[in-house]
């Protein structure tokens, strides 16, 4: 197998057994977050679709997240920082129902990474947690994550609370599931301030940059 192959191997099988030497080989060639979105996801996806086809259970998935965390983490202390003054305080939460936080917790490193101050909720946060977090914290934005089906719709019921709420920052939102027209036709409407669709990390970085200048 090629180096690249490898990678993607390692999430399939969640195995880890020689995951580390082949990162730190792949980061000769590439930039951390180009081995994340390439072969790692790439790995992903097929675990994905195994897992629909029944050719995976929800035990070995499991470790497939695993591998990715590991290599995620391993892959962190390379990415680019910026050292910059704290550019905005984002409350960032998978939301209620939804176990999902690999993505999210990529889009807390890649935001922190450049200058950004994230209180990470962690998953299945209602909506009454974040109205009570943005609050306390006084943040400048909040992004949601989700990744199943329902999740899109939890999204809207999230909105709605915290439009109900009288709270009109801007919100991000993210994940498989969803879609750039879910969010203009179907979260947008019910609420009163901005919401901006992230397709991925890097995506979420650009649009928070765009809003908090
Ligand atoms: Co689940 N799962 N899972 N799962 N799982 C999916 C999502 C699924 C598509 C697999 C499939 O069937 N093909 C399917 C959803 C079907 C649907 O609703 N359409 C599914 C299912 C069905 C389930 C369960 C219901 C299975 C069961 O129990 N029978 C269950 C759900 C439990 C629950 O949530 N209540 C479940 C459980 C799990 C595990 C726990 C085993 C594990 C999660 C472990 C964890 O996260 N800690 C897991 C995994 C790993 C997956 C797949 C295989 C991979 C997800 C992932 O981590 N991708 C997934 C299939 C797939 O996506 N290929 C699947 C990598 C990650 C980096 O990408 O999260 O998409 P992603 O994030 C991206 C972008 O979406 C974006 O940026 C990231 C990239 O830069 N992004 C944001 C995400 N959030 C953002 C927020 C932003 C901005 C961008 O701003 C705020």
């Amino acid at each position: 197998l090629t180096l690249e192959e490898r990678l993607a191997a390692y999430v399939v099988e969640g195995s880890k057994e020689g995951l580390v030497p082949d990162l730190d080989e792949a980061l000769t060639k590439y930039a951390p977050l180009k081995i994340i979105n390439g072969p790692l996801m790439a790995g992903m996806e097929e675990v994905g679709r195994l897992f629909n086809n029944n050719e995976l259970i929800v035990a070995e998935v499991l470790q497939s997240a695993e591998v990715m965390k590991t290599s995620v983490a391993h892959l962190e202390q390379f990415m680019e920082k910026t050292e910059t003054s704290v550019k905005g305080k984002i409350i960032l939460a998978t939301v209620k129902g939804d176990v999902h936080d690999i993505g999210k917790n990529l889009v807390e490193i890649i935001l922190s990474n450049n200058g950004y101050r994230i209180i990470n909720l962690g998953i299945k946060v209602p909506p009454e947690r974040i109205i009570e977090a943005y609050r306390e914290e006084k943040a400048d934005a909040i992004g949601l994550s989700g990744l199943l089906v329902k999740s899109a719709q939890q999204m809207v019921v999230t909105a709605q609370d915290l439009k109900t709420a009288g709270i009109d920052a801007p919100i991000m939102v993210g994940g498989a599931a969803l879609t750039r027209k879910f969010t203009k036709n179907r979260i947008r409407p019910e609420y009163n301030g901005l919401v901006l669709y992230a397709k991925d990390a890097m995506d979420g970085l650009d649009l928070a940059n765009k809003l908090m200048n």
